[in-house]
């Protein structure tokens, strides 16, 4: 290795005769900044590899002569510069930490990114793949997965984010997990189909099947499931933008004894509408959050962000269409090692 040095009249302009010569992965050994009677400016010392020939090798001094350039690629020098100038300030900030990398490809929010790295000062593991594992698995609630017994939940959300497809997996994960039988009612009355291929399902698996339009005909339908050990209730899809359509669901499911409401919202959505949406449903009372389509999304910033600022439990995740194996529960560790994996945006 040898000491190569180079000068500017400012760190921007030495920083970018550094970057010019040895690229961006220069090693930065050292900064200064030079008294007026050495002549001012910065000079910088590198680490490069090889050997001294002569001493061009060894200093370079920044030509203050520039050749007229095209703004976009001044603007990308400046960027470039900018991220040269973090990775030296700030080594555990620099490409050669990786974690962050992925959590910022993924879109997760500076303010989560700094949370999670105060949680890191005292997460414990035994290397730093273990310690950011527990960091993040420690920002969510608990999971809010179906009770072992007794359970009454309405799936709930906008409409085609997979309310109707994740009943049917639902039921066929819990029935895994359970003994005695599963009870559904659709409350999808406007539209014959759904209710029609709900029941045909119903036939297929086994399951008791109860339709109701309005809430007392829901309450009615609840005391006739009343021996079964889980009961779930498909809801319409519903516009979180409008008002009207959200009381109204609310009005309908409000005051039923022990059914709970868990949100389905679709992972492919963007982190603004995601949580405004939790926002427009959280009058109703949520019990927790369930991310459907996992499969068709490469970053999962938006469902990481609203998972951990929606103070909410997460119930369930879904990732295809295979009813038999596209769910699982939504623990805080699958979070931590899908976002940590880079989620395929590594590159
Ligand atoms: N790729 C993928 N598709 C899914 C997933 N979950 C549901 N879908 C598909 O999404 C589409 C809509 O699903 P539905 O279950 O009908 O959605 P919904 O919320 O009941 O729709 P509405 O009743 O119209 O509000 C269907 O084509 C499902 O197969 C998933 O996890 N991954
Ligand atoms: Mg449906």
């Amino acid at each position: 290795m040898i000491h190569k040095r180079f000068w500017g009249k400012d760190m921007s302009e030495a920083l970018r005769a550094v970057r010019i010569s040895l690229g961006a992965d220069a090693l930065i050994a050292e900064t200064k900044n030079l008294d007026r009677d050495l002549g001012g400016g910065v000079e910088i010392s590198t680490l490069v590899e090889g050997e001294i020939r002569d001493e061009a090798d060894r200093d370079e001094v920044v030509s203050r002569a520039q050749p007229q350039v095209h703004p976009m690629d001044e603007l990308r020098e400046e960027l470039a510069l900018m991220k040269s100038m973090l990775g030296w300030l700030a080594p555990g900030l620099g490409r050669q930490n990786k974690v962050i990398k992925s959590l910022v490809n993924h879109g997760v929010t500076p303010e989560n990114i700094s949370k999670l790295l105060h949680a890191l000062e005292n997460a414990p593991g035994n290397n730093e793949q273990e310690r950011w594992q527990q960091a993040i698995a420690r920002q969510f609630p608990p999971p809010g997965d179906i009770r072992k017994s007794g359970e009454r939940l309405a799936l709930i959300g906008p409409s085609g984010v997979g309310k109707t497809s994740t009943l049917i997996k639902l039921t066929l994960f819990e029935s895994r997990r359970r003994e005695g039988s599963v009870g559904w009612v659709s409350m999808d009355e406007q539209r014959i189909n759904s209710a029609g291929t709900l029941m045909t399902y119903a036939g297929i698996l086994g399951v008791r099947f109860e339709r109701a339009g309005n809430r007392s005909e829901l309450k009615i339908a609840l005391e006739r499931l009343s021996d079964c050990g889980l009961v779930l209730v498909d809801t319409p899809g519903t516009n979180p933008r409008d008002n009207d359509s959200i009381k109204q669901l609310a009005k309908s499911l409000h005051g039923l004894g022990a059914l709970r409401c868990a949100l389905v919202l679709s992972a492919v959505t963007n982190g603004a509408d995601l949580l405004d949406w939790v926002n427009s449903y959280r009058t109703i009372g949520l019990h927790s959050l369930l991310f459907t389509k996992l499969d068709e999304c490469r970053y999962l910033g938006p469902i990481f962000n609203t998972a951990l600022n929606a103070a909410v439990p997460l119930s369930y995740i879904t990732f295809g269409q295979s009813p038999t194996e596209d769910l699982a529960v939504a623990k805080p560790e699958v979070f931590a090692s899908l976002v940590l994996s880079g989620g395929g945006c590594d590159d």
